[in-house]
């Protein structure tokens, strides 16, 4: 499955840019099916994974940034670390723009957050089909007064202009690496992640002082089930020592049902649907020191 051909590229992609400029519509023609994309969600601290394209020759795993979104909201220092840190984690942002509606005081904090970083900007300026070519230019100048581009390019998510070529220069830009994720994965299950923060939320919360935070939770498969409307989720509560999985599970299991009973209620809520959660517990010492097993579950140093 692993692809580990020497040219094959990979990287983290970061899409930011004020609401409604067309970051959802994007990602969905990129990845080519529809997903609906849960921004709305509460915040988290962990990197969300949006949707995964993989080609012959790359995979780009596209995040979300939290908190950056949401410039109206007084975001507490916390949040905007967190943002700084996604950002400087990826290997290129995506900074998208409205050629409609031009430069705001939106499009002002985020840029004012992209100068603090390293990492590579594309302005991507979306919605070309809505304005005159002669409009293009004054945009481009006024943005690339305020911050240096890596590549501007003008498109039209909606109708797919330029997209492929946006794709191209992603690719340009990524580094060699492996296929993080099997190419028919993560796409279709945009609340895979979310899934996992409720389930991993009902673990911290039960057991308290016990498990320090040095636990992750992995979706295994989330399933419809056959002629019926429950879904089934599989998932695996990873902890770090012998111990701990002792606690997760409790006196005859009774700690991990009430886990899983918590979260499933949540799960259910969360899609609309009948849950069936079965929960395992594994021991992988030391996971959160080894930087490909984050990459697995999804998160990024
Ligand atoms: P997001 O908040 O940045 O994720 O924006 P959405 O993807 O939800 O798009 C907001 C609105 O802009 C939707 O009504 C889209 O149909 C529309 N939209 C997105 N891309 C384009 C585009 O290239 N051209 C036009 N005309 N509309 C677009
Ligand atoms: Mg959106
Ligand atoms: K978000």
């Amino acid at each position: 499955n692993e692809n580990t051909s020497k040219n094959y590229k990979s990287g983290f992609i970061s899409i930011i840019g004020r609401p409604n400029v067309g970051k959802s519509t994007y990602l969905n023609r990129v990845i080519g099916q529809k997903i609906a994309i849960m921004s709305d969600k509460p915040q988290t601290t962990r990197n969300k994974v949006q949707g995964v394209l993989t080609l012959n020759d790359a995979q780009m795993i596209f995040i979300d940034t939290p908190g950056i979104h949401k410039p109206k909201h007084k975001l507490g220092d916390f949040m905007m670390k967190v943002a700084q840190n996604t950002l400087k984690g990826v290997d290129l942002v995506l900074f998208m723009i409205n050629a409609e509606e031009g430069f705001g005081r939106g499009d002002e904090f985020i840029i004012e957050k992209l100068k603090t970083i390293t990492t590579p900007v594309f302005l991507v300026i979306n919605k070309i089909d809505q304005i005159h070519p002669d409009e293009l230019m004054p945009l481009i100048e006024t943005y690339s007064s305020k911050l240096q581009f890596k590549e501007v390019v003008p498109i039209s998510a909606l109708q797919g202009n330029n997209v492929d070529t946006l794709l191209n220069q992603i690719k340009e830009f990524l580094p060699e690496g492996p296929q993080y994720y099997p190419a028919d994965q993560v796409t279709d299950h945009p609340e895979r992640f979310i899934i996992s923060e409720l389930i991993r939320e009902k673990a911290l919360h039960l057991t308290r002082e016990e498990i320090p935070h040095s636990i992750a939770v992995v979706i295994d498969s989330i399933k419809r089930e056959e002629n019926s409307e429950t879904v089934h989720v599989m998932a695996t509560v990873i902890v770090e020592r012998d111990s701990q999985k002792g606690i997760v599970i409790g006196k005859q299991g009774k700690m991990l049902k009430e886990i899983g009973q918590r979260a499933r209620l949540d799960i259910e809520n969360l899609l609309g649907s009948k849950v069936f959660l079965e929960l395992w517990v594994k021991v992988q010492k030391d996971w959160r020191n080894k930087a490909g097993q984050l990459r697995d579950y999804g998160f990024r140093e």
